[in-house]
């Protein structure tokens, strides 16, 4: 039997690590892309690193000769394309870096695969977005609803979209594209709203933080969780033929809603009074020392020069061609999965602060040498 390959570029990040692990599960060989940086952070991965089937090697997007190298020594039988430049706020301020990965780097990728003779072997995933659908033209978005990319994250994602289905059509390579929706967890990203959102409540509800500032709190997503996603992604590479699906729980919440719910789970009730630049989010039940206080703030530093406020999606496709479940985890399972683990990481960060503190006096001290 032929072994099983799997190359996945963005291994550091959080659906890559998701994804290592459920693949080394099915007996694949992984095979993961990291970059050089001054400060060794895989913290996501760092469980995984030693396993006999888990390899890393360096490489980047923008380098295609690195790619290159990498398919033709690894062999993959497929790919995983998730590395991006994945905020959408900084793509504003980073334009240029994020078209040369989040586009360009996917033509890379294919190329490197047809340099090496591997299109008829080798199939390939590509991390497409819902912020395809931007400025949106119907709700719920599906297949067939009309791209308005709204970002220069998505006007790169788009050329990804597109780029994948031309060698699709053009060289007939089993390559496709996963839309997913948002996807959140305990290992997303720090200055992604759900991850900030949950972390603040935690480090509130712990006296470590006074207040949580917000942009748009009527931004409406349809978020899901990022375990439950990896396992569609390998199931569009399982399918059949080569398609596109849209991958999200049908189910719509407000950055609002998503606040008052993480908060409550850290033990706060919020009420929020206000419009837009002056809402606020006051305590009206808690501890003692929180009640009446001001916990949440909005400021114009989180607006985006244009935001997409509506996406909804609608995973019909999915649940009838790959048999996905999405709604396996709902959506206050997912709050509560990331605010207990937040609270738990405030609590050990705390504690190991005050051992490093209390260290510190005893060396002072003389105690300790
Ligand atoms: P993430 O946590 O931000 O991870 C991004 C990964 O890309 C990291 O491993 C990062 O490496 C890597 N990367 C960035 N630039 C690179 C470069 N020049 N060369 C090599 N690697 C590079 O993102 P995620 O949430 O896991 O998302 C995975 C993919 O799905 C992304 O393409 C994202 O755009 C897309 N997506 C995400 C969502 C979502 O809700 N999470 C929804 C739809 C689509 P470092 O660790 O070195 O930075
Ligand atoms: O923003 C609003 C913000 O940064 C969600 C990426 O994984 O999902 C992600 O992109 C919404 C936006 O994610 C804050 O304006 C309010 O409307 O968590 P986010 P995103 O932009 O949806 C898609 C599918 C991807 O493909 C991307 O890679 O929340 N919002 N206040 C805020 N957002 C942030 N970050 N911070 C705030 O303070």
């Amino acid at each position: 039997m032929n072994k099983n390959i799997a190359l996945i570029t963005g291994v550091t990040g959080q659906d890559g690590s998701y994804l290592s692990e459920f693949l080394l599960a099915k007996g694949y060989e992984v095979h993961g892309i990291i970059r050089r940086s001054s400060v060794d952070y895989r913290e996501r991965i760092a469980h995984l690193e030693g396993q006999p089937n888990f390899h890393l090697h360096y490489a980047d997007m923008t380098d295609s000769m690195s790619l290159v190298k990498l398919v033709g020594k690894v062999q993959p039988t497929e790919i995983y394309n998730l590395a991006a430049q994945s905020h959408v706020q900084v793509s504003f301020d980073a334009p240029e870096f994020t078209a040369d990965v989040d586009a360009t780097g996917v033509l890379r990728v294919l190329e490197a695969v047809r340099t090496n003779h591997l299109e008829k072997t080798c199939r390939i995933y590509q991390a497409s977005t819902s912020e395809l659908y931007g400025k949106v033209e119907e709700v719920p978005q599906n297949e067939k609803t009309p791209f308005h990319p709204y970002s220069p994250y998505a006007v790169a994602k788009l050329y990804g979209f597109w780029i994948i289905k031309e060698y699709r059509e053009a060289y007939d390579m089993f390559c496709c594209s996963g839309i997913l929706f948002n996807h959140e967890s305990e290992r997303r990203g720090e200055t992604f709203v759900t991850r900030k959102i949950t972390l603040a409540a935690a480090r509130i509800a712990a006296g470590l933080q006074d207040c949580l500032y917000l942009g748009n709190l009527d931004s409406l997503r349809d978020w899901g969780y990022a375990k439950d996603y990896v396992e569609c992604m390998w199931l569009i590479l399982q399918h059949e033929t080569p398609e596109d699906f849209v991958i999200a729980t049908g189910v719509q919440h407000s950055v609002r809603e998503f606040t008052d719910l993480a908060f409550r789970y850290a033990g706060i009730k919020l009420e929020f009074k206000g419009e837009g630049l002056h809402e606020t989010g006051v305590c009206v039940d808690g501890s003692a020392e929180l009640i009446g206080k001001t916990l949440v703030r909005v400021s114009e530093d989180f607006y985006r020069p244009t935001d997409v406020v509506n996406l909804w999606g609608d995973p019909t496709k999915a649940k009838a061609e790959l048999g996905w479940n999405p709604q396996s985890t709902s959506f206050e399972d997912l709050v509560r999965i990331m605010v207990t683990h937040d609270m738990a990481k405030v609590k050990a960060d705390k504690v190991a602060g005050e051992v490093r503190t209390n260290l510190a006096e005893y060396l002072e001290k003389g105690i300790v040498k």
